[in-house]
């Protein structure tokens, strides 16, 4: 499986880190299928119990992700020697919570790490952006913190941290431009855990969106779905924002069950 690797950048670090790491570069990495998207981040997910490794990169970057990607990236000439990722320290989930970010290509400026109870930890990074006008469980999970103030306070989330409209990028015929809304709401998805609607709602949006849809963002406008991905993955990567990034599939699934 490739995916690209969308680096967004810490505003602040998390306690434990404050020290130690004050003068470094210290990125979420998060593994997308759909770089496209890039434009209508509004959050970043993390797993609270899940734990992340501080992997120190070639060009000293600090990157966090779980111990397999790091692994994985350590074969992908981001280590010095090959197999051998350089570990700093792991933070978990938990402490990244409501950590201001910047996320590459949103027009927010900045958005926060928010709490995902859905990640699997052995399936890209272990870090998922956010981009609920597209993504139909990214669009359910921040519904749930936006109309759960208990939620909220059981991970120290902050109204604002959430308040965040999802941004019109992709035009699908009968979908409009807000593909995932639109599904969500006809589907009646009510939960973050509504994990089979979720499935058949985010395939519906992968599929019509990568065949008819077309960009609406600015400088891109008419450009299909599918031409387009190439197009803004290329330019995340060269303007330092991303990277490409293999998994061996077998790993992930495992083909038998
Ligand atoms: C941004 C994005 C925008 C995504 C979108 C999807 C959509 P797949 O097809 O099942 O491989 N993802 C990545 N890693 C994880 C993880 N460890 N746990 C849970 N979810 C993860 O799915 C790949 C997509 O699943 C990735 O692409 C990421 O979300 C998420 F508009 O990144 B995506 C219709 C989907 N739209």
């Amino acid at each position: 499986q490739e995916y690209t690797m969308v680096k967004l950048q810490l505003k602040q670090l998390p306690e434990s880190m404050k020290e130690k790491f004050a003068e470094r570069n210290v990125y979420l990495v998060a593994a997308t299928l759909r770089a496209e998207t890039m434009f209508g981040q509004t959050n970043c997910w993390v797993l609270p119990k899940g734990e992340y490794w501080l992997y120190e990169t070639v060009t000293k970057e600090i990157w966090v992700l779980s111990e397999r990607a790091a692994t994985n990236c350590s074969y992908q000439e981001f280590s010095k020697e090959m197999g051998k990722p350089v570990c700093l320290g792991t933070v978990t989930g938990k402490e990244l919570l409501g950590l201001p970010l910047s996320a590459p290509l949103s027009p927010y400026e900045t958005v926060y790490a928010l709490p995902l109870m859905t990640i699997k930890m052995n399936k890209g990074t272990g870090i998922v952006t956010s981009v609920p006008s597209d993504a139909p469980d990214d669009y359910r999970a921040l519904q749930d913190l936006k109309e759960n103030a208990e939620l909220r306070e059981k991970y120290g989330i902050t109204e604002e941290m959430v308040n965040f409209d999802p941004i019109p990028i992709i035009e699908i015929p009968e979908l409009g431009n807000l593909a995932a809304v639109t599904v969500c709401k006809s589907m009646k998805i009510k939960s973050q855990h509504s994990v089979k609607k979720l499935a058949q709602a985010k395939e519906l949006c992968y599929t019509k969106g990568f065949y008819e849809g077309k960009m609406i963002v600015k400088g891109m406008e008419d450009v299909l779905v599918k031409d387009a991905k190439d197009i803004i993955k290329d330019r995340l990567i060269k303007e330092g924002n991303a990277v490409n990034y293999c998994e061996p599939e077998s790993e992930v699934i495992g083909r038998n069950g």
